[in-house]
């Protein structure tokens, strides 16, 4: 496959000044009519005409009404065109039935749906199907089907047909067509300057009492983005479609959101708290990209993090607002580590803005998301909140309409601050997770803090520089007193100090606070020090760090001697915070999560242990049953104050109480056999008691009737049915997981080319580590076949699905030969995809 380097970007022979579409929809043979004026592009001098189109049956073809024969090939079509202004007309047949990629039009439960982002309009016409060109469309949909929707506002169109007008220039990756048999949940919202926009979110006949959470959380960050970023909606309607079979989480299409019905559809009884939460983000990331992503748009696909990055941070500082900022951050962070901190570290590592790439789809990654978010978290941070405003202020007026760079964004920043952004740019080159080393001194009432940075090599790239650090400090007297308010330090040296006078007594440092940079910190501190900053530290974040650390270490202790227990002081120490009142209980929950045996396996290979996914797992069980038992008598106070006899809410506080008693719950369950799940279970009228009393009873090994019970009252619900096939692969015990994964391949609900189906049974699986690293290998050579077998039917979701082998090199000789032979049989399979082809290539090493 051809490699795309960001350095060969070169603009496009011509501008689209307008496009007008038509379709005939049909199952096997939809018509798509096209109508495109182009005009000389006079910032680029190659003119050659290349339309990008694939798996397209042309039908026929003319410029200014004359009839043409194009050159075609299997990604276009090329001809001599007018250097001058033209009209190409083309008509092509497409096939939405047999389209099982789920990119460009395709069908779900018989209706008709797009997904064009990153390069799936090529599947619909001929087009320059590149962000930076940008035009006005003209939709007209012919059909069978009652509803017919597509981008901007709707027009006067005969009966049996619709006709929309977006007035806003776009990409084409933003274009969207549905058409279905339909229901809208409507409302309307009032912009603040006063346009009336209605609103509707479309789903299947039976799914209308899943909309209201979904709609009210729209409205949310309608009005959120008014008033933090002075941003309004454009439009005089907003549409929002659920579909089942979706590749990602949602997509922002201008004015036509189409969302996968698991990132839309929520009701107390088939949503857990935590759907509910993901859900309201998700419809607040889309909403949010109308100005970051559409307004202003990417010049280039290497630019993703511009849209993508800052939508994030845009999103999660909507659900700060919403719910509890601590609580989030650290969610955020866990999440990050999880997922990011891995790919930076492994084969897969590629910078925010990757510099090439074969496939755009395998760039959709946790670097340029996550981290991009993290990146604009840190500039902010470094500008302050008034300075950011500003610049963001800046960015919206100086690039409204237009396809821009990261070179445009760091601009607004230097103009409003005058500071010189080339070193912070590093953040957007350079790959790899940044190791902060610190070392301390008290002398004559000075304490010193010196830091020393190092990025290690990563397979892309060997060379590191020192980056921009924003290192937030506070310091704590020995009475628990802080003596130093939250500070931020400005690292930009390989090692650098920072000094503080007039120190009565050698303070305790609480360094990078609130998780100020995405880095590893690597600090020598002792266990009473941490149990110190555990019942002192006035920052949340690092209080709660203070206590993963505690837990790592007591885990890493257990797994590398099995003579070692729990560390009971510090289970001590803790129980005193979980029982403190006065802690929001969803923050209590968050220092009850144990740090994941994947994240153990990672400290363990950094300290030069070779991980045992086995003795990690009985370590983490040991752990547990010892905690359960320690704690058992004040378990029973602790449930009880989670207790919500209010009527169901998603909100933050009921979902924080229900949160804390699940691992209450969880714990009562390693030594009662059950029995307090098993109530749960039968009294639970919302999915969250549901599922996390059969999740324990999964663990307990006594979940066989709940859960044929659970099939029997949900078998009717996609949503929940993934639920079900989820949870019984993630909480088996690893003797049983890759065989209940197996057996449930089998199962005839077992619908693997839906990829919310294909991903509850798989992803549970690599999720379970040490089922997924059991050392026979089963769970690589089911995996494998799998993604075999998916990769000729959908290569975008078998592709992000290999990222499951990127932390193969931490594991023994045994564990890695395994790993290996299943990837090389992937590569050597006839026809891969260009997707899974880069990633296993990429793995392989
Ligand atoms: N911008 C979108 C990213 C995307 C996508 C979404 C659904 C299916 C396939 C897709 N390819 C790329 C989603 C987002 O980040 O908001
Ligand atoms: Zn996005």
């Amino acid at each position: 496959p051809q490699t795309i380097y960001l350095k060969d970007y070169k603009p496009f022979g011509y501008v689209v000044e307008s496009v007008a579409l038509v379709f005939d929809l049909h199952p096997t043979a939809t018509r798509v009519t096209s109508t495109i004026r182009f005009a000389p592009n006079p910032e680029a001098t190659d003119r050659t005409f290349f339309l990008d189109g694939e798996e397209l049956t042309l039908i026929s073809c003319a410029i200014d009404g004359q009839p043409v024969t194009p050159e075609l090939s299997e990604t276009g079509l090329r001809l001599d065109a007018p250097d001058a202004p033209f009209t190409f007309e083309a008509e092509v047949e497409i096939s939405p039935e047999t389209n099982t990629a789920l990119e460009g039009l395709y069908m779900s439960n018989g209706m008709y749906c797009t997904q064009c982002e990153a390069e799936g309009f090529r599947k619909i016409t001929y087009y320059p199907d590149r962000p930076d060109v940008m035009a006005v469309f003209d939709v007209t949909i012919r059909g069978p089907l009652p509803v017919k929707l597509s981008n901007g506002n709707p027009l006067e169109a005969p009966e049996g047909q619709a006709r929309w007008h977006d007035p806003w220039p776009k990409p084409a990756y933003l274009f969207a067509l549905v058409s279905g048999d339909l229901v809208a949940h409507a409302d309307r919202f009032t912009t603040r300057s006063g346009r009336e926009v209605e609103l509707n979110l479309w789903v299947r006949p039976g799914d209308e009492g899943k909309c209201a959470f979904g709609m009210e959380a729209l409205k949310r960050s309608m009005r959120w983005d008014e008033d933090v970023y002075g941003r309004e909606y454009d439009l005089d309607i907003f549409n929002i479609v659920a579909v089942d079979d979706f590749n990602m989480g949602a997509m922002e299409n201008k004015g036509l959101n189409i969302f996968n019905s698991a990132a839309v559809l929520a009701s107390p009884e088939t949503s857990t708290d935590a759907n509910f939460e993901r859900i309201e983000a998700i419809i607040a990331h889309e909403y949010f990209h109308n100005w970051t992503g559409n307004r202003i748009t990417c010049r280039d696909w290497f630019q993703l993090c511009l849209k993508e990055g800052l939508t994030v941070f845009r999103d999660s500082q909507f659900t700060s607002d919403m719910r509890s900022a601590p609580v989030k951050r650290i969610g955020d962070v866990i999440d990050l580590r999880a997922r990011q901190f891995p790919e930076d570290q492994g084969p897969l590592s590629h910078p925010v803005r990757p510099e090439s790439f074969q496939e755009i789809n395998n760039f959709y990654t946790a670097t340029v998301y996550e981290k991009g978010a993290e990146v604009i978290g840190m500039l902010k941070r470094l500008v302050g909140d008034a300075a950011y405003a500003e610049a963001l202020d800046l960015y919206f007026d100086r690039h409204d309409g237009q396809a821009c760079t990261i070179e445009d964004w760091l601009k607004v920043f230097e103009d409003v601050t005058g500071r010189d952004l080339s070193q912070f740019k590093r953040w957007y080159s350079q790959s790899g997770t940044p190791r902060l080393k610190v070392d301390e001194t008290f002398e004559n009432g000075t304490y010193r803090l010196t830091f020393t940075q190092e990025t290690p090599p990563t397979p892309d790239q060997d060379e590191k520089l020192p980056q921009v650090l924003p290192i937030a400090v506070g310091l704590i007297g020995p009475n628990g007193h802080e003596v130093l308010p939250t500070t931020l330090l400005e690292m930009t040296e390989a090692t650098q100090s920072f000094e503080f006078p007039n120190m009565a007594t050698r303070p305790v440092p609480s360094i990078l606070r609130g998780f100020s940079a995405p880095v590893v910190l690597e600090r020598e501190t002792s266990r009473e020090e941490r149990i110190f900053l555990l019942d002192h530290d006035s920052d949340p974040f690092n209080r709660w760090e203070a206590n993963r650390a505690l837990a790592q270490s007591s885990l890493l202790t257990m797994i590398t001697d099995p003579n070692e227990g729990p560390d009971r002081s510090w289970l001590t120490a803790l129980l005193g915070v979980i029982r403190d009142p006065a802690l929001d209980p969803a923050y209590r929950a968050l220092l009850l999560n144990l740090p994941s045996q994947s994240e153990l396996a990672q400290a363990l290979h950094e300290r030069g242990v070779t991980p045992d996914p086995d003795l990690i797992w009985s370590a983490v069980e040991e752990h547990r049953n010892a905690r359960a038992e320690l704690w058992q008598a004040q378990l029973p106070a602790l449930a009880a104050e989670t207790r919500v006899d209010a009527p169901f809410s998603p909100d933050a506080e009921q979902a924080g109480k229900r949160a804390l008693g699940a691992a209450v719950l969880a714990m009562q369950s390693r030594f009662d056999g059950g029995t307090a799940a098993r109530a749960v279970y039968a009294s639970a009228d919302n999915m969250t008691l549901q599922l996390s009393a059969l999740t324990c009873l999964i663990t307990a090994g006594v979940a066989e009737d709940a859960l044929a019970a659970f099939e029997d009252q949900w078998r009717h619900d996609r949503l929940v049915m993934d639920k079900w096939f989820g949870v019984q692969i993630a909480y088996a015990p690893p003797q049983h997981a890759p065989e209940r994964a197996a057996e449930l391949t089998e199962h005839p609900g077992f619908d693997w080319k839906n990829p919310n189906r294909f991903r509850a049974v798989f992803g549970a699986l690599v999720a379970n580590h040490a089922a997924f690293h059991r050392g026979d290998g089963a769970s690589y050579d089911l995996l494998a076949d799998w993604l075999i077998r998916l990769d000729a039917k959908n290569p975008q979701t078998a592709a992000r699905m290999c990222s499951a082998f990127q932390t193969w090199r931490r594991y023994d000789s045994q564990r890695q030969e395994k790993i290996r032979a299943a990837m090389e049989r992937i590569a050597a399979t006839d026809g891969l995809s260009r997707d899974v082809t880069e990633m296993v290539t990429r793995l392989l090493g």
